[in-house]
């Protein structure tokens, strides 16, 4: 079949919208209309060219939502009809990795996954004779895709696809960080770094776990109204305070009586490798837990004096919040439509699949939180 898709054709440059050859869904697989799909900043991390993994030309997107079309052979939880959001990170239930009940990084698709291709080793879009790459599994950047079973929760038929698409990625990312990987618990301290699409949802993540305190970090000013509309109770942009930002959040943080200070719970959100260890060293001595979720560039490292993990600190990573997609992903759109989280307000611009490159324009230019495309 023929579908219309933004494609990435080299690092650098804008998508340019065409049609693109899709072939049908293969055995285990799933053909998916999708609806809407939000652009991340993974996205444009890719585009950009400093992703390692980055093959061109390819379908970028991975945070969408959409209808069941067909299905391939031996495909029995998803049926014609059935709403589904993509996941990037699947849950086959079945690998070492998932039986572990110790992470959410299931391993049965993840190398052929991060060569752009289907678990056969071959891709289902083309130009012609010209092969075109899967993106994170999912190309959401496309109209119609194929994604394995395992790569997909099935969710509640009423929920809207131009918010729950979100879901697909920064809503779970940030949320699931909070509560899966860093687990959160009521009166704690926290200091979020980065006050963008997944940040603004760990603030949210935050005040769901009860956190007392949770201070933002962003360079933009716009950010301190953000952060405030989901819970934030304190604002610092480093750029307009005298010194180190280390120290005065230290200080800022101090409670109880040994007034020592340092957050309970960091969160990198910047993907700034030097935001990472401001991070790590913001975070309370002896216990503190600095989460990582930002993603950086090839060749990028993160350092700090090993006397800050010997002294209890805690340096952790975070891939889609810990979440199980299958499981978790049908949960948290219900946390949606029953009020429990918000969505709505974070989705400042919606564009239709032809004015895609506006929404990393807005994006560049610290003016959107998620802008999300309609088919
Ligand atoms: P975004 O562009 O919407 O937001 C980034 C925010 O960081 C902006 O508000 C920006 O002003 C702020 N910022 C930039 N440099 C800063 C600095 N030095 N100090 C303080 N603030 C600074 O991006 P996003 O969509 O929220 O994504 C954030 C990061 O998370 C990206 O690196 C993205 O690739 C990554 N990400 C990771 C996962 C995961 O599973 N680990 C999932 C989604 C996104
Ligand atoms: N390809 C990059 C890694 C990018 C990365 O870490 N991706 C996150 C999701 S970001 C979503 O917006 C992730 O899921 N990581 C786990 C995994 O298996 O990729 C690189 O540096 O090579
Ligand atoms: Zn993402």
């Amino acid at each position: 079949m023929k579908t219309r898709a933004a494609v990435a054709v080299a690092a650098g440059k804008p998508l340019e919208i065409m049609e693109v050859d899709l072939d049908g869904p293969r055995e285990g697989e799933v053909l998916v209309e999708v609806k809407a799909t939000g652009i991340c900043h993974t996205d444009e991390f890719t585009l950009s060219g400093a992703d390692p993994e980055g093959l061109f030309p390819a379908i970028l997107g991975h945070e969408g939502a959409g209808v069941v079309v067909d299905v391939g052979k031996g495909v029995t939880s998803l049926k014609k009809g059935d709403h589904v959001i993509p996941l990037y990170t699947p849950e086959c239930r079945q690998c070492p990795s998932c039986l572990s009940r110790k992470t959410n990084l299931c391993t049965a698709i993840r190398a052929t996954q991060g060569q752009g291709l289907m678990p056969d080793g071959s891709s289902r879009f083309s130009i012609g004779k010209d092969k075109i790459f899967h993106y994170m599994g999912c190309s959401t950047f496309s109209n119609f895709t194929v994604l394995p079973e395992i790569a997909l929760a099935k969710v509640n038929p009423a929920a809207p696809f131009d918010k729950i698409c979100y879901i697909g990625c920064g809503v779970t990312t940030g949320i699931g960080a909070v509560i899966n990987t860093a687990q959160v618990e009521e009166g704690a301290t926290a200091v979020v770094f980065g006050l963008g699409g997944i940040g603004l949802n760990v603030i949210q993540g935050l005040r769901l776990a009860g956190a007392d305190m949770i201070i933002g970090v962003d360079l933009n000013n716009d950010k301190k109204a953000w952060g405030e509309r989901f819970g934030m109770t304190h604002f610092v942009n480093p750029k307009e305070i005298d010194g180190d930002i280390v120290p005065y959040l230290v200080n800022l943080t101090k409670r109880g009586a040994d007034q020592i200070g340092g957050a309970d719970y960091t969160f990198d959100c910047t993907g700034n490798t030097k935001v990472m260890r401001q991070a790590l060293e913001a975070s309370h001595r002896g216990w503190g837990q600095s989460i990582v979720i930002g993603v950086a560039g090839a060749g990028q490292e993160i350092s700090t004096r090993p006397f800050q993990l010997v002294t209890g600190r805690v340096w952790k990573g975070t891939a889609f919040g810990g979440a199980r997609g299958r499981t978790d992903v049908p949960k948290i759109v219900d946390w949606y439509m029953d009020g429990k989280i918000e969505i709505d307000p974070m989705i400042t611009h919606t564009l239709t699949l032809d004015d895609i490159n506006k929404g990393f324009d807005l994006m560049h230019a610290g003016e959107s939180i998620r802008s999300v495309v309609v088919y």
